[in-house]
């Protein structure tokens, strides 16, 4: 099976520790962060093949999070590195109303990137192209490239999350460039506090985010730690959050993201995929980082045998 191509920027980020308000901070602690990448290295984690394909400056950042993300199992070989811009930066800012997010990555190398990236050998033998919505509001570049990449003669099946960052967008309007991209891919994965903010008030439930997007073969709705709800085909499967403990929520999606569709590639039924999802975040949840430990193998297969009282 050929890799799952996860094409999006990665920053350094960096965030205090211990975890608290950024403005009292003394200490930073420098990790990596990129939705995209986040969801190879989690897809590698359950042992599927992932490449993540991006663009980083030439600089020590840029060299950081190339080599994270390949000593986590990931194909960096499809990393482009720009001399001339520097490697994004993101700063997180956890607080009591949740972690807040500063970015310092416009001009940046990834923000770059055009659609003829997409000619790169790094796509020849991809089994799923991975995306999300991150990338289109970049640049106007970043933009084509995603669109190209979602043309209905595409060669590959394409997973769009639709991962709505209101700070990119910058007085743009997010609603009518995300809808029809995400009409267009396979797989589509949203939150539902996302799809209203984004598609109005008169979304109340999974349904209605269907309704909104008929494209797609199988689409996601994600109910933040109630459930999560897959439409496939005329089946909807639902499956219920795990209860854990927080430390620090970004990544989540990712997590959750990359456990669905490493279930799908491992043709685990919708609920298995589902509970696989789930599982996986609960792993960013636990961490600072956006990328936590899994369980080992043996307890991960007992978690998504369990029975539905047990699960939850
Ligand atoms: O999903 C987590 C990401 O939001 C985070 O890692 C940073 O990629 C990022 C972004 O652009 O917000």
């Amino acid at each position: 099976q050929g890799p799952v191509v996860c094409v999006g920027e990665t920053m350094a980020a960096l965030a205090p520790d211990p975890l608290g308000p950024l403005d009292g901070a003394d200490l930073l602690r420098v990790d990596v962060a990129g939705a995209e990448s986040n969801v190879a290295l989690y897809l590698a984690d359950h042992g599927i093949p992932a490449r993540w394909v991006s663009a980083v400056g030439d600089d020590p950042f840029g060299r950081r999070v190339s080599a994270r993300i390949a000593a986590g199992g990931v194909d960096v070989s499809g990393v482009r590195v720009d001399p001339e811009r520097p490697t994004g930066l993101l700063l997180k800012d956890p607080g009591a109303q949740g972690t807040r997010v500063h970015y310092h990555r416009a001009g940046s190398a990834a923000s770059a990137l055009t659609p003829d990236v997409l000619d790169d050998p790094a796509f020849a033998d991809a089994a799923l192209v991975h995306l999300s919505g991150i990338t289109p509001a970049l640049s106007s570049g970043c933009r084509a490239l995603v669109e190209r990449a979602l043309r209905p003669d595409r060669p590959w099946p394409v997973s769009f999350d639709v991962n709505h960052r209101p700070a990119l967008w910058h007085g743009r309007s997010a609603a009518d460039v995300l809808r029809p991209l995400a009409d267009l891919a396979d797989i589509v994965l949203v939150g539902l506090d996302e799809a209203q903010a984004l598609w109005g008030e008169g979304i109340t439930d999974a349904e209605d985010v269907r309704d909104l997007l008929s494209g797609p073969r199988v689409l996601v709705v994600k109910d933040g730690d109630r459930a999560a709800t897959a439409f496939v085909g005329d089946a909807v499967h639902s499956v219920p959050a795990l209860k854990v403990r927080v430390a620090e929520p970004v990544g989540a999606g990712d997590a959750f993201a990359a456990g669905f569709l490493s279930g799908l590639l491992r043709r685990l039924p919708v609920d298995g995929a589902l509970r696989l999802g789930h599982l996986t975040a609960a792993s960013a949840l636990g961490v600072a980082a956006d990328h936590g430990p899994l369980p080992d193998p043996a307890l991960l297969s007992a978690l998504l045998d369990a029975d539905e009282e047990t699960w939850r």
